[in-house]
């Protein structure tokens, strides 16, 4: 799908708008029409050949003709006009965190700055805090985020590359010479961010499975070509390299090539104790050279004595040992998750209206909704006030007394202010079926700040999530400094659980952090955070983060019904409503 690509040029364009001062209203309906296009359920190039362009909100017809023309050339001249008049290098300056339109436009006028090695040069000799507005910590920023955008552009986001990943594997697998097609290596282990995209095949007649993956539609162009392996550059940027195995092997490759390495390593050594020998090509007896294992993986771990293990857990963390002793994790599952605890509507940041929300959610299969907007102290995007959480609040009424089989919950995704008290009162957060509780403000705080300030969130006997809780925006944020570990502590007290939050660019807690809450008792909550109908989706990037910190079902608390959701003992809400 090229949705993706869309969105990436719809945001460029915004981007370029902001750099020459353009209308706001203008740079917003760019965003807009970006993130619709992006969360779309469908290829966008359906909708395009079918002229529906317009019927995708957020898409008028100026914006349609763009997509179109990009769709059908594969080139945008509104785009290239753009770029033209600006200097080449400052949309990538702008785009740099603390950066922006303003200081861009700044830096270009008096320093002639107009690329990122400028930048840093002048960052490094001091020649930035000279100007207006610009102080040495400023300076010491822009280093800073020089660095995390060269660093993040080396490595993909999950949430890009196994979607890319998706569509080739699923039309490789359609193609009759190819028996059995997987992605593999970093992808398949649902690591937050990705190398390269490994592919794995088998098939009896090897050439014919590499002509038909290079002249697959989403080849730009193919790097290296081999009798069983060749690389290709996407469209959009992505490098794919694909294996391809005889059948007997295909089970000892898929084992081999999905690593991690370390775990690999692991694996053999404990095949050598045995007197087995495990390569790709299958496991064989070292003293007989016959083969005992190889055509599948589970077949490959069995024959070294081990339960099979699923790829998520294959860090070299103790998955092994567990494995021998049968002790593996039965991990949580996407089919698992009865509801979305976090979900923003129209009412505050969020695309679509609560009604299409709450339709979309009952459509994955829920069997409920919380409905999470953001508090008042978010003024700036339409955080609710106490008189327009009544007035949603009446609104859900309406809609669940018209509806069976699902339930739409009242929330607030409230702020956690920064002595650590929520932005409404007892009173009004008291009233909500499920509160989650987040920090959006004051990251700079300092540690001890920080970790007290969750700590009383964690207290507080309204709170029942605390969404996000290192506030990292990968490639782009680090996480706060914050002492999580004492922060799970007082969770594990309380009975509030941590979210995993599935945004891929966010992904919090982290895989190892989710391991360590598990490890002292903590509840997780694996929510979406949908801005969108079409970000529900993301569910499935939260999932795998679970399961790569060794997470269970019962460890999830929308993996109740909601039965259970609305029984489950409030521990410290009970205690206060006893007081
Ligand atoms: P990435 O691409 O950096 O996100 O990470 P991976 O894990 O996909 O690594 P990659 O693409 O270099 O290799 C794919 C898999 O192939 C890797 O997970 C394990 C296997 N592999 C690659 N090189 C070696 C090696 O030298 N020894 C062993 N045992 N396995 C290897
Ligand atoms: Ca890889
Ligand atoms: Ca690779
Ligand atoms: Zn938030």
């Amino acid at each position: 799908m090229k949705n993706e690509q869309v969105a990436h040029l719809l945001n460029n364009i915004a981007d370029l708008l902001e750099l020459k001062n353009e209308n706001q209203f203008k740079i917003r309906a760019y965003h807009e029409a970006a993130r619709r296009i992006e969360s779309l359920p469908e290829d966008i190039a359906a909708a395009a050949r079918e002229d529906r362009l317009k019927e995708i909100h957020g898409v008028g017809e100026s914006i349609a003709e763009k997509v179109q023309e990009y769709l059908q050339t594969g080139k945008s001249s509104y785009f290239d006009e753009l770029a033209k008049s600006v200097a080449p290098g400052m949309a990538e300056i702008m785009g740099i965190p603390g950066v922006g339109a303003k200081k861009a436009q700044l830096f270009f006028r008096e320093l002639g700055i107009s690329t990122l090695d400028q930048l840093e040069d002048a960052a490094k000799s001091h020649r930035l805090c000279n100007l207006p507005g610009v102080h040495e910590k400023t300076e010491e920023n822009v280093l800073l985020g020089i660095h995390r955008v060269r660093q993040a552009s080396s490595r993909l986001l999950l949430g890009t590359a196994l979607p890319a990943a998706e569509e080739v594997v699923g039309l490789l697998r359609s193609h009759e010479q190819i028996l059995k097609v997987e992605v593999c290596g970093s992808i398949r282990r649902m690591k937050e961010t990705i190398g390269d995209i490994d592919i794995l095949a088998s098939s009896n007649e090897p050439d014919a499975a590499i002509d038909a993956f290079a002249a697959l539609p989403v080849v730009r162009l193919v790097l290296a070509r081999g009798p069983t392996k060749a690389s290709i550059l996407t469209h959009s940027d992505l490098q794919m390299d694909l294996r391809v195995v005889p059948p007997e092997s295909y089970g000892a490759a898929l084992q081999y090539f999905t690593g991690s390495k370390d775990h690999n390593i692991q694996v053999r050594a404990l095949a050598e104790h045995q007197g087995l020998k495990v390569n790709e090509y299958g496991v064989f007896r070292v003293k007989t050279k016959e083969r005992v294992a190889g055509e599948d993986e589970e077949g490959v771990y069995r024959a070294i004595g081990l339960e099979w293990i699923p790829p998520e857990l294959r860090e070299r963390a103790g998955e092994i040992e567990a494995a021998a002793s049968g002790r593996l994790p039965k991990l949580v599952e996407l089919e698992d998750i009865k509801g979305d605890l976090h979900a923003h509507t129209k009412w505050s940041d969020g695309s679509d209206s609560l009604e299409d929300m709450a339709q979309a959610a009952r459509e994955r299969g829920y069997e409920y909704l919380v409905i999470s907007d953001h508090s008042v102290s978010m003024g700036f995007i339409k955080g609710l006030t106490v008189e327009r959480i009544e007035e949603q609040r009446r609104r859900i009424r309406l809609l669940n007394a018209k509806t069976s089989g699902f339930r739409i919950l009242t929330g607030i995704e409230v702020n956690i202010r920064s002595d650590g008290t929520l932005d409404y009162d007892d009173e009004v957060v008291s009233r909500f079926d499920l509160v989650t509780a987040s920090i959006h403000s004051g990251f700079a705080q300092s540690r001890e700040k920080l970790t007290q300030r969750m700590i009383a969130a964690a207290e507080n006997p309204h709170v029942d999530v605390i969404g996000h809780p290192t506030g990292r925006l990968i490639g782009k944020r680090e996480p706060y400094d914050v002492d999580l570990e004492a922060v799970m502590k007082v969770a594990a007290r309380t009975g509030v659980a941590l979210e995993i939050n599935s945004q891929p660019d966010r992904l919090d807690l982290r895989d190892s952090d989710a391991r360590l809450a598990k490890r002292l008792g903590v509840t997780v909550a694996i929510d979406s955070d949908s801005h969108t109908t079409g970000q529900f989706a993301f569910m499935r990037y939260g999932v795998a983060t679970a399961r790569r910190g060794w997470i269970e079902k019962k460890d999830v608390l929308n993996a109740l019904s909601l039965q259970e959701l609305q029984k489950r003992p409030r521990k410290r809400g009970a205690l206060a409503k006893a007081a």
